[in-house]
């Protein structure tokens, strides 16, 4: 496995000569006739985030009679989604699938969405993402020099390890889990009562099987797509988050098109997330029968208010931080 500083190395190189490309479809100022556009994805081809992406990319083309023309990078070829989130800021990769957690160590606003148990159901989030409150949080990525399209599924976060199965907080003690870089979550989990170390997602598989780690956290479709499930066999379904996918676009890479184009942008972007979230819907059937096929323990709770308890003071903390957030998630749940 290559260090995590040799990737860097490498990832940033590529993204350098792939940034000569740019040039080959500039215009002198202005809207651009054509474009052509990467749009990264850290999960493999057959995952519903990557065939949204490929949606988009396909009907993007279709509609704007070839002037834009999208290419996804699937499994993590320009990076990991932290050197992604670079690349964005330095120009050298257009658009971006990722996932809202990472946002965080770029836009502080966006750590919110790793406040635990701030949604009550899969309905209150979308009822969420799909109103003001999701806006909001779309328009604060110009923060970060970027334009936030649409929101995708990922379901809730749940702990899985390897030892004996997690029923409740107290059997946590001594586990180390990995969480993604940029978030809180790190916080949330020392609090439910393991230790935490934060790794990029492409490395948590070796890093279980070594002992570096015990497990990790995550939806049962990157549990099952990653095949952590295979190092780390027992997940305890405590959702201690619901933690959006997000499409994005750099403004610079908005800038290059007209006002109709861009609108197109937006409007065929919003589209994929219906498209995503049927996706998702089947996929969360398939890693869940995937799962009991490989013999995993999954440890389904009767309720999670013992771990909502162990999270209870962090979350009243964050809640003040995040004050506008949390009015917003509240209003939501009509
Ligand atoms: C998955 C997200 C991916 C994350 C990954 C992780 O889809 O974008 O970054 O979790 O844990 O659910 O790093």
């Amino acid at each position: 496995m290559r260090s995590a500083a040799l990737r860097r190395i490498t990832t940033v190189a590529m993204a350098a000569t792939l940034g000569l490309g740019l040039a080959a479809c500039g215009g002198a100022g202005g809207a651009q006739d054509t474009v052509t556009w990467r749009l990264a994805e850290t999960h493999p081809g057959d995952y519903p985030t990557t065939k949204a992406d490929e949606w988009f990319a396909e009907e993007l083309e279709k509609r704007s009679d070839g002037r834009i023309t999208v290419d996804v990078y699937p499994d993590a070829q320009l990076g990991e989604e932290r050197d992604v989130l670079e690349q964005m800021q330095l120009g050298s990769v257009e658009l971006n699938r990722t996932n809202a957690n990472l946002v965080g160590e770029f836009v502080d606003s966006w750590k919110a969405f790793g406040v635990p148990y701030a949604f009550e159901s899969e309905e209150h989030f979308w009822n969420f993402l799909e109103g003001d409150g999701g806006q909001a949080k779309l328009d604060e990525l110009s923060e970060m020099g970027a334009v936030g399209l649409a929101y995708y599924d990922s379901g809730a976060r749940s702990i899985y390890s390897n030892g004996q199965p997690v029923e409740e907080p107290e059997d946590l003690a001594g586990r180390n889990i990995r969480v993604q870089p940029g978030s809180i979550t790190a916080e949330v989990v020392r609090e439910l009562g393991a230790s935490a170390t934060t790794m990029d997602f492409g490395e948590v598989y070796s890093s279980i099987e070594t002992g570096v780690i015990d497990g990790a956290e995550n939806n049962l479709p990157s549990y099952v797509s990653t095949r952590h499930y295979e190092v780390a066999d027992n997940i305890t379904l405590n959702e201690h988050q619901r933690v959006p996918e997000v499409l994005m676009i750099s403004q610079t890479a908005m800038d290059q098109l007209s006002e109709e184009d861009q609108q197109l942008v937006r409007d065929v972007a919003r589209e994929s997330t219906e498209k995503q979230r049927e996706l998702w819907a089947e996929e969360v059937e398939q890693s869940r029968a995937t799962l009991e096929e490989a013999g995993v323990t999954i440890t389904e709770l009767d309720d999670t208010s013992a771990f909502e308890e162990a999270v209870a003071d962090l979350k009243g903390r964050y809640s003040e931080q995040y004050a506008e957030f949390m009015d917003a998630v509240e209003a939501a749940k009509q």
